[in-house]
């Protein structure tokens, strides 16, 4: 089933690379066998420290507790602008693509220090101290980036709330944090049309009562509601305040970040990431995985509310002093051919995307494709969801013209950096394959009993020592920490996803292994889609699972019970996938809702979802044992209603 040609490392992709296969074979080796001597380097290399360390690194994975860089001082912004500012301040930072393809705007390091700084002030006037929470609910423009370093400038925790989430769900995430500031825009653009950003803040923010303070960017200039003491405008606060602002010595283990994700059970959890830990992996393996060279143009097209954006678009790249792209549209704006032309306009030399984007341009053929030059490309990189052979070889051969090497980056939230993948010029590829292991990272199988699977085979992904960028806590509930990810296996982090490992140790990862969705490499629980389906005075019950969707990887399907009295229609299907959007995000809306008069669940009453799945992917002649069933002409019932047929 799987591909076992291997694309050997070109000549052209080994020239200049930072890495050949030796030099992987010798750090990788370092960095297990010596990992303080190791880490003590890479930590001298890439970051600057106020205060040195006096050790690399403590941890307990029975425990769930890790401390990197005990005792190291050191602030985040002052290591992605300040230091750079001798030798490149006038080098461009960010590169904003506007949605527009007339819009786009260049910001050098010096510019972003003095925005940055001013923000900062801002922040500190509205009363904001270290270690306060603030929450950022922003579209794609250059000040979402100010705003995170403005937070790690003066040592406040920033919460970003991905800009496509409902006022609901924003508002569940500024309360579990306690953000008392919320940093937001008039409103968003994306392919051509405006997202209401304020009006979803004041709708949360009508249960959120100790919200003093509102920064809200000028974006499209839209009329928007206004409360006096409570509301400022970006431009004008930013004005007022002086242009200097000391950074703050965090330690290293003082908060960075939290950043909400999805589980399989409950609530949202709140990631949080320190400091030094993740900084030094995020930069690191933007230097290795995208063998980053000073002066070229970095593109990852990721939405900053999302753990890419945040290590990829902003910590990474700009700790190593990178030219980073930030694209506000979406890859089939104006036309299917926009990142090509984005990439010919400024002269991309790395471009990091989704599966599911590669998939839909895909699907819209070459033609788009090859009215671009893309000469400018060195490097394509791949995140969110495993990989399909296909959309690999597509992605290799068409955008990269069989030049470009393509990275398969396996990571997660919670890992906060690149965990799995290949090092171009050092691996050899193979598509639909994460390949090996990233420094310091030891990965292991094993089986649903909790033996560890060796040499080639099947099994849940986990990682078995501490690195740097791991998650410290899930904010507010370090139990909820312990209990989802260090207690499937005694001692080590378990991932939630399932994985082969084959012959050459490389890694093939196959997908969660628990009741998380990835839709178009979002991520969602079946949980969350079930609860705001039964919120719903409709529905008494309903079960959710995960089918093959062509473009985004998987859909959602849902089944409903209707409350007794309640007539099933079209009209309230389609009002209860609305609901669903307004509950959760857009990105949450089922694909399909089936109804049902009941849902097959065990004698003891436990949903049997490995039936549900079954049948919504229209695999039935592997349906398995149903003899356990209470009620198994259920079963009958919704193979004859079922509505993702081949
Ligand atoms: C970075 C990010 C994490 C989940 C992860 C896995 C899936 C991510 C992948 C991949 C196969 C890859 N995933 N990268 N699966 N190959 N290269 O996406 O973080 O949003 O937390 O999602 O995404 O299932 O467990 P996050």
């Amino acid at each position: 089933m799987y591909k076992t040609e291997q694309h050997q490392v070109s000549e052209a992709a080994r020239r200049n690379t930072h890495l050949d296969a030796d030099g992987y074979e010798r750090l990788y080796r370092q960095s297990i066998e010596q990992p303080d001597t190791f880490w003590a380097e890479q930590a001298n290399r890439f970051v600057e420290w106020m205060q040195p360390w006096s050790k690399v690194q403590e941890s307990n994975m029975a425990r769930g507790e890790a401390a990197w860089f005990i005792d190291g001082k050191l602030n985040v912004s002052a290591n992605c602008i300040d230091r750079h500012l001798a030798k490149r301040g006038d080098q461009t930072a960010i590169i904003w693509e506007g949605d527009d393809p007339g819009q786009d705007r260049r910001i050098s390091y010096r510019e972003l220090h003095e925005q940055v700084c001013r923000l900062a002030n801002v922040l500190k006037a509205r009363g904001v101290k270290k270690g306060d929470r603030v929450c950022l609910y922003m579209p794609m423009i250059p000040e979402a980036a100010f705003a995170m370093l403005a937070c790690a400038r003066i040592g406040a925790v920033h919460s970003v709330v991905f800009g496509g989430f409902s006022p609901d769900a924003l508002r569940d995430r500024i309360l579990n944090a306690d953000c008392r500031v919320v940093i937001t825009a008039d409103e968003g653009v994306r392919g051509g049309k405006n997202v209401a950003l304020k009006k979803n803040v004041e709708k949360a923010l009508n249960d959120c009562p100790d919200v003093h303070t509102v920064v809200t960017v000028k974006r499209t200039g839209a009329d928007i509601a206004w409360h006096e003491h409570r509301d400022v405008w970006y431009h004008e606060a930013c004005a007022a305040v002086s242009a200097d602002c000391e950074p703050e010595p965090m330690d290293s283990e003082d908060p960075l970040f939290i950043l909400y994700t999805s589980g399989s059970t409950g609530k949202p959890k709140g990631v949080l990431h320190t400091t030094g830990g993740y900084l030094l992996s995020a930069a690191l393996t933007h230097h290795y995985v995208f063998d980053y060279h000073d002066g070229e143009v970095y593109w990852c097209t990721a939405d900053v509310g999302w753990v890419t954006g945040h290590s990829y678009i902003v910590y990474g790249p700009l700790c190593n002093g990178a030219t980073t792209l930030m694209f506000e549209g979406v890859p089939t704006y104006p036309d299917a051919s926009r990142c090509w032309q984005v990439i010919d306009k400024h002269q991309v030399n790395v471009f990091y995307t989704a599966p599911t984007a590669i998939r839909a341009l895909m699907a819209l053929g070459n033609e788009p494709v090859k009215s671009s030059s893309r000469a400018s490309l060195r490097l394509l990189g791949s995140v969110g969801e495993p990989i399909n052979p296909e959309a690999w070889e597509w992605y290799y051969h068409v955008v990269g013209d069989s030049r470009c090497p393509v990275v398969d980056t396996w990571w997660q939230t919670e890992t906060g950096s690149i965990m799995i993948a290949p090092l171009p010029g050092a691996t050899n590829l193979k598509p639909g394959s994460a390949t090996r292991p990233f420094f310091g990272v030891e990965p292991a199988l094993f089986d649903n009993d909790g033996n560890e699977v060796h040499g080639v085979g099947d099994g849940n992904l986990v990682i078995k020592r501490s690195w740097p960028s791991q998650i410290r806590t899930v904010y507010g509930d370090h139990q909820r920490l312990i209990d989802t990810y260090f207690s499937t296996y005694k001692g080590v982090y378990f991932t939630g996803d399932g994985a082969r490992r084959d012959e050459d140790g490389y890694y093939w990862i196959t997908g969660r292994v628990d009741d998380v969705l990835n839709i178009s490499g979002h991520r969602i629980g079946t949980a969350e889609v079930e609860s705001a389906l039964v919120l719903h005075d409709a529905v008494a019950e309903a079960a959710v699972v995960g089918c093959p969707h062509d473009i985004k990887g998987q859909a959602i399907y849902a089944y409903v019970m209707p409350m007794r009295g309640v007539t099933p229609s079209d009209e309230l299907l389609v009002e209860l996938k609305a609901y669903v959007s307004e509950q959760v995000g857009a990105f949450a809306r089922p694909d399909f809702i089936q109804w049902t008069p009941g849902l097959p669940k065990t004698r003891s009453g436990k949903i049997m979802r490995r039936i549900l799945r079954k049948i919504a992917c229209d695999e039935l002649d592997t349906l398995g044992d149903t003899s356990t069933l209470a009620d198994p002409a259920v079963v009958e019932e919704l193979i004859e209603h079922r509505l993702n047929r081949a």
